[in-house]
């Protein structure tokens, strides 16, 4: 099938720059997707955006050449709750590749099993208002009942003004919970501001929950500018990471989000989006943490 693009959606940047920050042996790249090819792996109706094709050959090029060992590839809205291009990069990784699924409460239990032998370990549930409709909780709250029993974990994706409202469901789910990108705070607003406080306070008060602090291209109001010539891009979502990876170095994950969906004003250059991670994760110890212990607890255990 021919998928035409979204107008004004940037494609993804081809020949990122090789990062200066040498990531450590066996990193993860735990959060990141494929989409289609559209003509392999048709685009879901019910989609809010169409995007350019970003095969799982060019998702494991892009790994190899930022130094990652593996990759947790998280299933896109663009593909609804069809998760068969996330599989088959799985099933094509040699085991170097988790997943991350979308299902609805019509999936069969022989389906989970059938994801979980692929390298499935999670949902998703996104509650972003311009990429989903809605899904009813006591559907979502059933889908995290049964994928328990597989181990599996829960994957959030919110806007941090939704927080108060989503915080009783967010109690009560029954798995390890993994939010994106910090919960989507204003990094315009202060770091010690009540709006980031109540995300801290969050993660303190409940133990199951970890944080990707990913996505600095998408929070940030500085953007991709250095300073000084220095390879600092996304310098107001540093203070934000940096908190999150300092009070909670055995929650945090990190990936680069490729291929980046839905970006309009700038593409980043993965190499450079590497290279943000040693001002979050400021040791060899929290960055081994944060990219190769963390992750391989979470997806690999016993690996
Ligand atoms: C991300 C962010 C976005 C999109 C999706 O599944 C998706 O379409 O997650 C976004 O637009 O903020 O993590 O990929």
């Amino acid at each position: 099938m021919e998928f035409t693009k979204t107008p004004g959606w940037l494609d993804w940047y081809a020949g990122p720059s090789r990062p200066a920050f040498k990531l450590p042996a066996g990193a993860v790249d735990a959060h990141c997707h494929v989409f289609g090819p559209g003509a392999e792996f048709p685009y879901a109706p019910e989609r809010k955006y169409t995007p350019c094709d970003a095969s799982k050959q060019q998702l494991f090029a892009l790994r190899d050449h930022l130094g990652f060992a593996r990759n947790v590839v998280v299933q896109a809205t663009c593909h609804g709750a069809d998760n068969r291009a996330m599989i088959d990069a799985l099933v094509h990784s040699h085991g170097m590749a988790r997943g991350v699924a979308t299902v609805r409460r019509s999936v069969t239990d022989r389906e989970l099993q059938e994801m979980d032998e692929a390298g499935v370990r999670g949902v998703r549930f996104n509650f972003v208002k311009r990429l989903v409709d809605f899904t009813p909780k006591d559907e979502l709250m059933e889908i995290a009942g049964r994928v328990v029993a597989l181990g599996w974990h829960v994957v959030i994706y919110f806007e941090a003004v939704d927080l108060p409202e989503l915080w009783d469901f967010f109690t009560a789910l029954p798995t390890t919970i993994v939010v994106d990108h910090m919960g989507r705070p204003d990094v315009s607003l202060p770091v010690n501001g009540p709006q980031f406080e109540l995300f801290v306070k969050f993660m303190t008060e409940h133990p199951n929950v970890w944080s990707k602090v990913s996505c600095p291209e998408r929070l940030s109001v500085t953007g991709p500018k250095a300073l000084n010539g220095e390879r600092n891009a996304y310098r107001d979502v540093v203070p934000f990471a940096r908190r999150i990876v300092d009070t909670f170095p055995d929650r945090v994950l990190w990936g680069t989000d490729w291929p980046h969906p839905n970006l309009k004003d700038h593409m980043p250059d993965d190499g450079l989006l590497v290279d943000f991670i040693p001002h979050i994760a400021t040791t060899a110890a929290l960055q081994t943490k944060l990219l190769v212990d963390n992750p391989m607890r979470l997806y690999w255990p016993g690996a």
